[in-house]
């Protein structure tokens, strides 16, 4: 299978690293998401990465949909567990670490696409106090350690290397639990290392 990634994407990050817990190999081609004539535009509509090109020739994509299918592929249940109340608190803290994704790719890319002196405060400001409330919350209620890593773990590492890449890590004051989970969870899973964003 085949995904196409960027090496620094915090979404790529979250399949590679989903596709290594499972022990799916994937081969890797960069899009180029700027770029009108790169086929990722008519793969996803959205143009978005990550996007998987399943050995059937089948686009799938978001990152959380690539991962069920994956998981799915795993003979289900690993990184989603399959209990209903299991189910809901991993996908909800997926869903928060995503979220946290969603607001660093929104600050990152006022930088991309405006000049300095037209970046619009108050919309930084909106998407920075998201990132700050869930930091706040995930500090106040840490995802339980379970021996198998699931999807919410994965998806808070790759948005906590995030904001270490591309925000100087000014997430870890004031959350040393969170800085604590980061550090044991990287031991934990070897791939976080081999999976680190490079510019
Ligand atoms: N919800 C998506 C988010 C993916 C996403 O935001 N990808 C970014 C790169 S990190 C992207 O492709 N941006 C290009 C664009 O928005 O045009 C997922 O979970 O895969």
């Amino acid at each position: 299978m085949l995904l196409r990634t960027s090496p620094t994407s915090p979404f790529v990050r979250k399949v590679r690293l989903a596709a290594a817990v499972l022990g799916i190999p994937l081969e890797l081609e960069v899009a180029d998401t700027l770029d009108p004539n790169d086929t990722l535009r008519q793969q996803n509509p959205l143009g978005k990465i990550p996007l998987l090109i399943t050995d059937d020739g089948e686009a799938v994509y978001d990152s959380r949909v690539i991962i069920a299918y994956l998981d799915q592929l795993a003979g289900g249940g690993q990184l989603v567990p399959n209990a209903p109340k299991a189910r809901i608190d991993v996908l909800r803290a997926e869903a928060l670490a995503d979220g946290m994704m969603d607001a660093g790719v929104l600050l990152l890319y006022e930088g991309r696409f405006r000049p300095q002196e037209k970046f619009e405060k108050a919309w930084l400001d909106h998407q920075s106090a998201k990132v700050e409330r869930a930091l706040a919350y995930l500090e106040a209620h840490p995802l339980p350690e379970h021996e198998q890593i699931n999807v919410a773990d994965i998806s808070l590492a790759c948005a906590l290397g995030f904001f270490d890449f591309r925000f100087e890590g000014k997430w870890r004051e004031g959350h040393p639990g969170l800085v604590a989970w980061q550090t044991r969870f990287a031991a934990r899973c070897p791939s976080f290392e081999e999976t680190a964003p490079r510019l």
